[in-house]
């Protein structure tokens, strides 16, 4: 009988803690996802002496810095401010939870787990020092005093500029976060990380699209021409960096290799039939560019394609001589291109949407005398996690390319692809796609892959017939 007392005394001390008048109940600590900066404590305290009690700080081993907060409803916002101390009156309680008053626990020194016990100790005015064994909890899972966390607003001002970050975290946890990889945008990360990504795309055209129907060979002969093109195949692999230089800015650059190959059929005169491959590879156009939070749900974005790759690939033809490859086989613009985008994303409890809008600017022309036309593109998608660690898109992505301006001293009346008025096209494309965040880590992969569903082009000019995405993507 002893002993069950004994035992149901030691389970009823780990939740509360009892110090001569002072008692502590419930302490717990938001869990948080992994590497966040901040967290949480609440707890419910009672003061049962005939004195006042002042709480004037608090300390832990397992936080670099802790202090007492209250969130105070600013108009529509949530805004925290820094107390110096509680007091307590005779036979009164406070409650520390969310929304009001909390210990503010900064800087973990290391991750924290779930269940985990943490010792912080509530420091008091008269001297009185409380060690309490907090308990951290998924709040999210909690369904205590409905602490709702689509209204919760911890630590909603400092330096996340007025965004509510108990949501905002929990929303960076989720699969679909992360803009589906065929996504040109890119978002605001937070403060001092540092992000790098690799992409591979992949897409495979076929031959041949004029207005918006399909045209075959005859056509291509119809108009003088001796070669066609059949299939074409392009690669590339994409290397990123982004850094937060704070919570408003971003910088990021990004490095691609280009593969392409293409595949080319005499249609006329001698070697009628004859099937030709050339292909170019090499390091792409480096392009940096500068992010801009413009508020929680979007990004502008300025970036600047520095003319690093080879505008004036070569190749054999078929006679064996080498000769510069036509327009959509080079590697890089040989120009400086500006683009200005802008990314919009809303996330909702149980599915999100988002769009991004690209508008290309080429300035000047090529060493070669010519360069691509502009582009805008315009990409809108639905996602939703189908677990913790999934999510599921569905998306549309238009583009809107004009022709190729100039012409290029080395170019031929033998094909399609080297004349620069088969170049404009608008196309808009239906995606699918696959998130997938790695758990306990910040990695995050990506799957998206799509189809053109309508196409107006001015041919005869290659069009895709499919194109791939996968990426990875580790913030640190
Ligand atoms: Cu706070």
């Amino acid at each position: 009988m002893k002993q069950i007392f004994c035992i149901a005394t030691f389970l009823f001390t780990l939740n509360t803690a009892v110090a001569n008048d002072v008692s502590i109940e419930n302490p717990i600590i938001r869990l948080m996802p992994l590497n966040a900066k901040m967290t949480a404590g609440y707890f419910e305290l009672s003061n049962k002496s005939k004195n006042e009690e002042v709480l004037i700080g608090a300390k832990s081993n397992s936080f670099k810095n802790i202090e007492i907060h209250e969130s105070k409803k600013d108009g529509d916002v949530m805004k925290m401010l820094r107390r110096n101390s509680v007091s307590i009156k005779s036979k009164s309680d406070v409650k520390f939870m969310p929304m009001g008053l909390h210990l503010m626990l900064m800087n973990p020194v290391k991750n924290i787990d779930e269940n985990q016990e943490i010792v912080i100790t509530l420091i008091f005015e008269s001297g009185k020092n409380l060690d309490i064994n907090f308990l951290v909890k998924n709040m999210n899972e909690m369904k205590i005093a409905k602490m709702d966390m689509e209204n919760d607003s911890q630590c909603s001002d400092m330096d996340m500029g007025g965004m509510k970050m108990g949501n905002m975290m929990k929303n960076m946890s989720r699969p679909d976060y992360a803009f589906p990889v065929g996504v040109k945008g890119g978002k605001n990360m937070m403060p001092k990380k540092i992000m790098f990504g690799y992409k591979y795309g992949n897409m495979d055209m076929g031959c041949c699209k004029d207005s918006t129907s399909t045209v075959g060979q005859s056509f291509i002969k119809g108009l003088g021409f001796t070669m066609a093109p059949i299939d074409m195949e392009m690669d590339m692999h994409m290397f990123s960096a982004m850094y937060a230089v704070n919570n408003k800015f971003t910088v990021m650059s990004m490095l691609p290799y280009v593969k392409k190959e293409m595949q080319m059929q005499k249609i006329s005169g001698m070697n009628t039939g004859k099937l030709h491959n050339t292909s170019s590879t090499g390091i792409g156009d480096l392009s940096i560019a500068g992010l801009y939070k413009y508020s929680g749900k979007s990004t502008i974005k300025l970036s600047l394609s520095l003319p690093t790759a080879d505008d004036d690939e070569k190749d054999l033809n078929m006679m064996g001589a080498l000769k510069t490859l036509p327009y959509p086989m080079q590697i890089g613009s040989g120009t400086y291109d500006v683009t200005l985008g802008y990314s919009y994303q809303n996330i909702n409890q149980d599915w999100s949407y988002g769009a991004q809008l690209n508008f290309v600017k080429r300035f000047d022309y090529n060493s070669e005398d010519w360069k691509y036309g502009d582009r805008r593109e315009a990409s809108l998608w639905v996602a939703k996690p189908i677990s913790n660690f999934f999510s599921f898109s569905l998306g549309l992505d238009a583009e809107h390319q004009d022709n190729i301006k100039g012409k290029s001293s080395q170019r031929n009346n033998n094909t399609p692809t080297w004349n620069e008025y088969y170049h404009s096209h608008f196309r808009v494309s239906a995606n699918i796609g696959l998130n997938f965040r790695l758990p306990k880590s910040k990695s995050r992969i990506g799957l998206q892959c799509g189809k053109p569903i309508y196409e107006d082009v001015d041919g005869p000019q290659m069009s895709p017939d499919f194109k791939c995405n996968f990426g990875v993507s580790t913030m640190m």
